[in-house]
């Protein structure tokens, strides 16, 4: 008899959730860079493992929104805990902040099952990690606490284990051979987008959107054409660089890592564009998939 559930990863932003799912999966599905708000929607990760599979959703970190496309964000984190069977709290190894007390404020409020993951164990020494264990155990009863280095990948095939505790008996929602719901045009703006979040400052990357509009394979080769939108002239021209060095700098990595990841030649053309305030006009964040467009 198979068993299956679906656990949310949520926190707030920066804390390493798209890290822990790609290190629980064991592939890059989601991308990971060290800015907070790097997630923007909701992302699909399958474990199957024998008789056992776990459906993670990834979620965008908590925070306060400013834009339409935070307040669209932090509607898919809140709904991802409602929809899920468990929820993993992902934290810092740092005594509980407002946000984390906030989110368990919410757990409290409608019981929701959880699991505490206090990731990055390798930023500490161990020795810190016993007060902090202590301070969320008296906010919550967290059906089990579990300290882990998602980078270095400590402690990952106990939380797994712990998570398959949590399955219950039921047929598989997934394939088995399947690791993410993400279609390719997506997979490949995330690609090209996590270049550009660790290459530009400052403002620019929270108001980038990607969209693949071209896109044809052979056996051999993968052609396809992304616009990036950004939200100003001066930004356009920084994305650009002087005689297109930094946009080309972007392709090639993002070339680089799609070449790995077909095992194909691929051509890459990249135009960049403006869309003035598109975070605020939610015609717009759903015309770039993002949003609540389930
Ligand atoms: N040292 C250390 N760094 C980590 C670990 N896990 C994640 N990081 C780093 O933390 C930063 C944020 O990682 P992400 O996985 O993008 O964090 P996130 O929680 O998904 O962030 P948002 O999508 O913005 O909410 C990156 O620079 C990661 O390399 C860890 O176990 N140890
Ligand atoms: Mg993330």
């Amino acid at each position: 008899m198979t068993r299956s559930g679906f656990v949310a990863l949520v926190g707030r932003p920066n804390t390493g959730k798209s890290t822990l799912l790609n290190s629980i999966i064991g592939e890059k599905i989601a991308i990971v860079s060290y800015r907070s708000q790097t997630t923007r929607n909701r992302i699909v990760g399958i474990l199957t493992q024998g008789d056992d599979q776990i459906v993670f959703t990834d979620t965008p970190g908590i925070h306060k929104p400013k834009t339409r496309l935070g307040e669209e964000m932090m509607a898919a984190a809140n709904g991802a805990i409602t929809d899920c069977d468990v929820t993993v709290l992902v934290a810092e190894p740092r005594l509980p902040g407002d946000i984390e007390k906030k989110i368990i404020a919410g757990f409290q409020k409608n019981n929701i099952p959880a699991i505490l993951v206090l990731n990055k164990i390798d930023t500490i020494p161990k020795e810190n990690l016993l007060p902090v264990i202590l301070e969320y155990s008296k906010l919550y009863d967290f059906i089990e606490i579990v300290p882990v280095s998602a980078l270095k990948r400590d402690g990952i095939d106990l939380l797994i284990n712990i998570l398959k505790n949590q399955l219950v008996e039921g047929p598989f929602f997934y394939p088995e051979d399947m690791k993410t719901d993400m279609d390719e045009r997506t997979g490949i703006c995330e690609i090209i987008r996590e270049k550009l979040l660790k290459l530009l400052n400052e403002e620019i990357p929270h108001g980038l959107a990607l969209e693949t509009v071209q896109m044809e394979q052979s056996p051999k080769l993968l052609k396809c054409g992304v616009n990036i939108y950004c939200e100003k002239d001066g930004h356009k021209r920084i994305i650009i660089g002087k005689d297109g060095s930094f946009i080309k700098k972007i392709g090639t990595l993002a070339r680089e890592e799609l070449e790995r990841k077909y095992g194909k030649k691929v051509h890459l053309e990249l135009w960049v564009k403006v869309n003035r305030d598109w975070r605020n006009n939610i015609y717009k964040i759903r015309s770039f998939g993002l949003g609540d467009v389930e």
